[in-house]
């Protein structure tokens, strides 16, 4: 992408209302805010979780508690000889039985939902190198372009996160589903941007899945998530989702720019 286009993006993207910029920060706790249905449905879950184990630790603390002042040899000099009692070994056997089931339904629904991949709008097949990102959009005019990290120095004067930002980002519309197909040149990478709830191994000779829908514009920071070899911390991810006019505008000229790239390529060999 030329500069100029690229600045204009950031600052059509800034204007906008609603435009966020996903990456992680100092101090962190939690998640980067979701912007696709799939992360909206991560943090639910999540939060459901977390209230269930909440009451368990609540349970077993107060059980804890009550024993220690209950039982101990000062208020309870002659101790019981029970041994068994079936109606509680049966209760502590179905209660956690029961509770699994409730934590495996919403689950399951959540993974069904990650794995069916609803009509794609873009297809951009991603695929993991030592060390950076090729994208490719094969069902829009076959040309691709490689997504490298910045160096500290840049970085700073374009006002990109270090060691996050990139050469050349990838680029979806707004509210499209964006099918992503994961694969790679050399081993193992992982295609990870926590605030779209994707992550997915990008595997030599193998085309992984996943999809996402953007539903707010930005940019979202995401990294190599599966070990790679020496510069796996130095291969981040950055999207900017943009409206369907800016996109349209983006494709043109990537059209062209990379066509020629691949062109100066063929021609210097
Ligand atoms: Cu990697």
């Amino acid at each position: 992408m030329s500069h100029r286009l690229s600045a204009a993006l950031a600052a059509a993207t800034a204007l906008l209302s609603g435009a966020a910029e996903a990456a992680p920060h100092d101090w962190q706790l939690g998640f980067q805010p979701a912007v696709t249905p799939v992360m909206a449905r991560i943090e639910e879950f999540h939060d459901l979780l977390l209230w269930i184990i909440t009451a368990i630790c609540l349970m077993v603390a107060v059980l804890l508690v009550w024993v220690m002042l209950r039982y101990n040899s000062r208020t309870n000099p002659t101790p019981s000889k029970t041994q068994h009692n079936t109606l509680v070994e049966v209760a502590w056997t179905i209660v956690p039985v029961i509770i699994l089931v409730l934590i495996a339904i919403p689950s399951f629904r959540l993974l069904y939902f990650e794995a069916e991949i609803p009509r794609p709008d873009v297809t951009v097949q991603v695929i993991g190198r030592q060390w950076y990102w090729t994208y490719a959009f094969p069902k829009d005019g076959g040309f691709q372009f490689d997504s490298n990290m910045l160096k500290d120095a840049v970085a700073k004067e374009k006002g990109e996160p270090r060691l996050l930002g990139v050469d050349n980002p990838l680029v979806v519309p707004v509210n499209e589903v964006v099918e992503v197909e994961t694969t790679a040149s050399d081993v193992i990478h992982s295609w990870s941007v926590p605030a779209f709830g994707v992550k997915m191994d990008a595997i030599p000779g193998h085309l992984n899945h996943t999809w996402f829908k953007a539903t707010q514009l930005g940019t979202y920071y995401g990294q190599c998530s599966q070990l790679c070899g020496a510069n796996h911390a130095f291969m981040p991810i950055e999207v900017k989702v943009v409206t369907q006019p800016q996109y349209a505008a983006w494709l043109a000229q990537a059209k062209k720019k990379y066509a020629a790239d691949d062109a100066a390529v063929v021609a210097s060999r």
